[in-house]
């Protein structure tokens, strides 16, 4: 269905033929733009922003690019198109028609991961809107702004489900959704990587490589699911999503690249003279790898989950791509998880696979995340030099799950606590490199300028130069 931008949402929901629901989200909605100018990127509300916007769902109309300001964004409901078709993919009900409305029964779980799926869509955006003042040039300044505003978008996504299939509470919920902050001592973000600070522009290319891309994954999950509009929101959310990583692995690739123009340059991968030629030596972009992979893992839930069990087995949630499996029922296979044995090493759990299906959803996220990692690698290694970056084992600095609270080091052998102490400022960031990376957060405003810890990228968005006003500032 086309989109209706005539509306005050544009939807392609047919919102008009729904007025309680049209009331509700319009009553909503001054409460987000609330929330945008009070908790979303500070400054630049004014400025021109070369934003894409999606007029249809299809793949001619999704991206339609244009210079807007920001609270002129028109944040909307779109829903990939229904096939009248779908059967549900995957647990017990396997084979029965979808659910166009939440069934009672189901009815708190599914909400409940409607309003995580929609917490960390603001979080985010909270976690980013100061980094506007340092970008180092238009160009990331433009993408860090697109980013923005699609989580906005995201985050209407959720409510408009909370809104139109849960009634009373979830209007409720959505009203908390624009009530907990990122960080927030009293009403944080529900999911721990969401109140992590993200004060430089090295730990948002993090961030959107890493944390992204577990949404990548849970949206994956949810498209599976059995309550057809979610997982049609989720659909689309995807193609969306697809730009937040690019912006992570592309950012990730200029900061190496220009570090190894300057290591060329004065023949040395010594940190301390990369660092002086103003560069972000490759052992800093190691630490904060190290910091922000771990804390991403954290996300997909424990290895051993009763909860994903139940998702799973009551078609609320499926694993990322249900289709590539034989076994769609999963009932008698196990997995063979590896736990601390509590005595500084390791011991193999065999779990029932559904139980293992966060389990099973990481390590596919830890596969996808070994693309960037690989093409990075291939970089440093054309410039001759020898350092390569890895992700840490799975094991490494785990707050959730069977790992949780048992200090290893990065390649995941369990160690004693002062070892992983004494270890600490070898593997995650310290105060230095933070400071360090934080004293070269310049604002670089000229168009077609970059700063001189990152090079420019390859090409420019929808064909337009790199030198280019991505942002008219106002
Ligand atoms: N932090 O049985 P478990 C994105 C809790 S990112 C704090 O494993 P489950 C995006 C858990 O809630 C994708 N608490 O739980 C990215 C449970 O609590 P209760 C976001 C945590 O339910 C960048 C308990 O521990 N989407 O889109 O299987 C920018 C037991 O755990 C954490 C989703 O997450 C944590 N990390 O798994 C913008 C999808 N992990 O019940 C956007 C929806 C677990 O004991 N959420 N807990 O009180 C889910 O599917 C599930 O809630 C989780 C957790 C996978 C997160």
């Amino acid at each position: 269905m086309a989109i209706d931008y005539q509306e005050r949402i544009p939807n392609n929901v047919d919102l008009g033929s729904n007025r309680t629901l049209q009331r509700a989200l319009e009553h909503w909605q001054p409460e987000f733009l609330k929330w945008w100018q009070g908790m979303g990127p500070t400054d630049f509300q004014a400025s021109d922003v070369y934003l894409r916007t999606a007029t249809s769902v299809d793949a001619k109309g999704w991206a339609t690019y244009g210079h807007v300001r920001m609270p002129e964004y028109r944040w909307g409901i779109f829903l990939a198109d229904r096939d009248p078709n779908r059967k549900i993919g995957f647990g017990d009900e396997f084979g029965k028609d979808v659910w166009q409305q939440v069934p009672g029964e189901h009815r708190s779980v599914l909400r409940r991961l409607i309003v995580t799926q929609g917490d960390t869509e603001p979080a985010s955006v909270e976690q980013q809107r100061l980094l506007g003042h340092t970008a180092p040039s238009l160009y990331d300044l433009r993408n860090l702004f697109q980013v923005n505003v699609e989580e906005g978008r995201h985050l209407w996504a959720m409510v408009y489900l909370l809104h139109g299939y849960f009634g009373r509470d979830g209007r409720e919920e959505a009203e908390q959704l624009l009530g907990r902050h990122s960080g927030s001592i009293d009403n944080p973000r529900i999911l721990g990587t969401f109140n992590e600070p993200i004060s430089d522009w090295l730990s948002f290319f993090m961030f959107t490589y890493f944390t992204d891309r577990d949404g990548k994954f849970q949206l994956k999950s949810l498209a599976e699911s059995s309550f057809d509009p979610l997982a049609r929101t989720c659909q689309f959310m995807l193609t969306e999503e697809a730009h937040h990583m690019f912006v992570g692995e592309t950012g990730i690739g200029r900061v190496v690249k220009r570090t190894l123009e300057v290591m060329q340059e004065i023949g040395s991968d010594d940190p301390e003279a990369v660092r002086k030629m103003g560069a972000i030596d490759l052992p800093t972009v190691q630490r904060y790898l190290n910091f922000w992979f771990s804390s991403s893992l954290d996300l997909f839930g424990a290895d051993s989950s009763s909860n994903a069990a139940s998702y799973f087995a009551n078609g609320i949630k499926g694993r990322p791509d249900e289709a590539q499996y034989e076994d769609h029922l999963a009932e008698a296979q196990t997995y063979e998880l590896e736990i601390p044995d509590g005595k500084g090493g390791v011991a193999v759990e065999s779990l029932p696979m559904r139980n293992a299906m966060n389990e099973v959803t990481r390590q596919a996220y830890v596969r996808d995340c070994e693309v960037g990692i690989t093409r990075w690698n291939r970089t440093i290694a054309k410039a001759g030099f020898s350092f390569s970056l890895q992700l840490p084992s799975t094991r490494f600095r785990r707050s959730i799950g069977s790992w949780a609270g048992t200090p290893t080091d990065p390649a995941g052998t369990p160690i004693s606590a002062e070892a992983f102490e004494a270890g600490r400022a070898q593997w995650l960031p310290t105060e230095t490199d933070r400071a360090y990376v934080q004293s070269l957060m310049q604002p670089v405003t000229e168009i077609g300028k970059m700063a001189g810890w990152i090079a420019p990228p390859d090409r420019g968005i929808n064909s337009q130069p790199v030198p280019y006003e991505y942002v008219r500032l106002a």
